[in-house]
């Protein structure tokens, strides 16, 4: 994704200042400690990645378009928290560790809970789901995920009649993640995104814990993610560690960093261009040509109702 580059760059453009001098105090906060018991766990931890997921129920989501090859999948990706060119997270990513983990799952709900990852398999039957994915810079991919609609963890925690939206949260650590760095990725961590409330309990809102019948790797976002296939791919946020009902609209990353360019809503409209990418069409990877670009990237039958009565020129 391009924008400004990050020498032209002001944090102050993009973040309230809040926010930064929030983090290093969170960061400064951290018993020493405990910071080196979690540097000496052993590369053994990442046992979850690459394990076989066995028993996946059909979906009838599912398109039957050709899958991308895995190797094509899990090499181009975009995943800015391990560098900016889509080469990067494969190798960056490589000894992430993904276990333990726990999904902190809180705010206007009457049963906050932590997950643990184990848990978070186990909640609902696992599907298969063949979604087509569309990233805002202009090309797609078909992949095989694996999960369960996002409502089954949300209906656990009982949202109360507060909670409007859900915002999201991915794990952000500079010893794991030596690139993910304002000055260097031009972007505010941790990673951020929101949903209304109506859109994340959507049974298209995808809990992907795997692909390709297998447990994420760490590139594509393991060891949990959101996958929603009717928005640009930068909604669908990877390695979630935060999932918060609140009140008021959530900040999202992209659309932070620069709102002409990434709105808040982000579904996909062939017929809303960006100041840099045409939305019209896209290119599939592993093809040349390029095709047209679907209305909400094709699942407008199931998603169209959400965005009833709204401008979606002016609620991009
Ligand atoms: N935490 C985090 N999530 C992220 C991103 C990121 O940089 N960081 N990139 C987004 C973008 S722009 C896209 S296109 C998809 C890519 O997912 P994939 O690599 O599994 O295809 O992840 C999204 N989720
Ligand atoms: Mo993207």
């Amino acid at each position: 994704m391009l924008i400004k580059k990050p020498a032209d760059f002001r944090y102050s453009e993009i973040t309230p200042k809040s926010l930064y001098v929030n983090r290093r105090k969170f960061l400064a906060s951290i018993p020493a400690a405990a910071l080196a018991g979690h540097e000496m766990l052993s590369p053994s931890r990442r046992a979850l990645a690459g394990t076989k997921l066995a028993n996946l129920a059909k979906s009838p989501f599912s398109t039957t378009e050709k899958e991308n090859p895995y190797k094509e999948v899990t090499t181009y990706n975009n995943f800015w928290e391990f560098g900016t060119e889509k080469d990067q997270p494969a190798v960056q990513a490589k000894n992430f560790r993904t276990e333990p983990w726990t999904v902190s799952v809180e705010g206007a709900v009457a049963k906050p809970r932590k997950f643990a990852i184990e848990e978070i398999l186990k909640l609902a039957p696992l599907e298969e789901r063949i979604y087509r994915h569309r990233c805002v810079e202009g090309w797609s991919i078909v992949v095989p995920w694996v999960g369960y609609s996002l409502s089954a963890l949300l209906q656990q925690v009982e949202p109360t009649a507060k909670a409007k939206f859900v915002a999201f949260e991915s794990y952000w650590d500079l010893r794991q993640m030596p690139l993910a760095k304002p000055e260097i990725a031009g972007l505010q961590f941790p990673y951020v995104e929101g949903l209304r409330l109506d859109e994340a309990m959507h049974p298209l809102a995808l809990l992907s814990v795997g692909m390709y019948e297998e447990t994420l790797p760490p590139q594509d976002g393991a060891p949990v993610r959101l996958v929603l296939p009717w928005k640009y791919g930068f909604k669908s946020i990877k390695s979630l560690v935060k999932i918060k009902l609140v009140g008021g609209q959530p900040p999202c990353t992209w659309n932070l960093a620069n709102p002409p360019m990434y709105g808040w809503y982000s579904n996909v409209n062939p017929n809303v261009d960006n100041p840099r990418y045409s939305q019209a069409t896209e290119r599939r990877l592993g093809e040349f040509r390029r095709r047209p670009t679907l209305m909400f990237n094709g699942y407008a039958d199931q998603v169209a109702s959400l965005y009833a009565g709204l401008d979606l020129k002016k609620n991009y």
